[in-house]
């Protein structure tokens, strides 16, 4: 059975991995933002007809649907990390991170700065922030399946 959160939270994992593969520290800073590109129906009916015979199966509908969903959560994702990195040094250093809506409201289920940092640098990178969020949607499906 898969839940919304557990579709999400899979989703943030896969974001994870492509985050991770991205991750180029330094060499290519713009790489990790996607771009929001205005597509035509056209280019969106050919980016989801993966086999060109104009027609689309449903199995290519839902690739693509997940496809942009995922896109778009990664976008989402990106827009709130830029707009939390106050100092725009591409990372979250523990001031922005304390910030952060989810910290401040989480309470005593709020993450902290030191299991975020994964790779124990003293600020979060995207891919850090990325997991955090996958991590805590996880936690509030499991310790709270009422309403707060
Ligand atoms: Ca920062
Ligand atoms: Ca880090």
């Amino acid at each position: 059975m898969i839940t919304r959160t557990n579709l999400f939270f899979a989703m943030a994992l896969g974001l994870t991995v492509a985050a991770s593969a991205q991750a180029r520290p330094a060499a290519a800073p713009a790489a990790a933002a996607p771009a929001a590109v205005a597509e035509t129906p056209e280019a969106m009916f050919q980016n989801m007809d993966k086999n060109n015979d104009k027609m689309l199966s449903l199995d290519e509908f839902k690739a693509g649907i997940e496809a942009r969903n995922r896109a778009m959560i990664v976008a989402r994702l990106h827009a709130q990390f830029k707009s939390m990195d106050k100092n725009n040094s591409g990372a979250l250093e523990p001031t922005e991170f304390y910030e952060l809506p989810m910290v401040k409201s989480g309470g005593s289920n709020a993450p902290t700065f030191t299991s975020a940092d994964t790779d124990k640098d003293q600020k979060l990178n995207f891919k850090e922030y990325v997991a955090l969020v996958a991590k805590y949607a996880e936690s509030r499906a499991t310790a709270a399946p009422s309403k707060p």
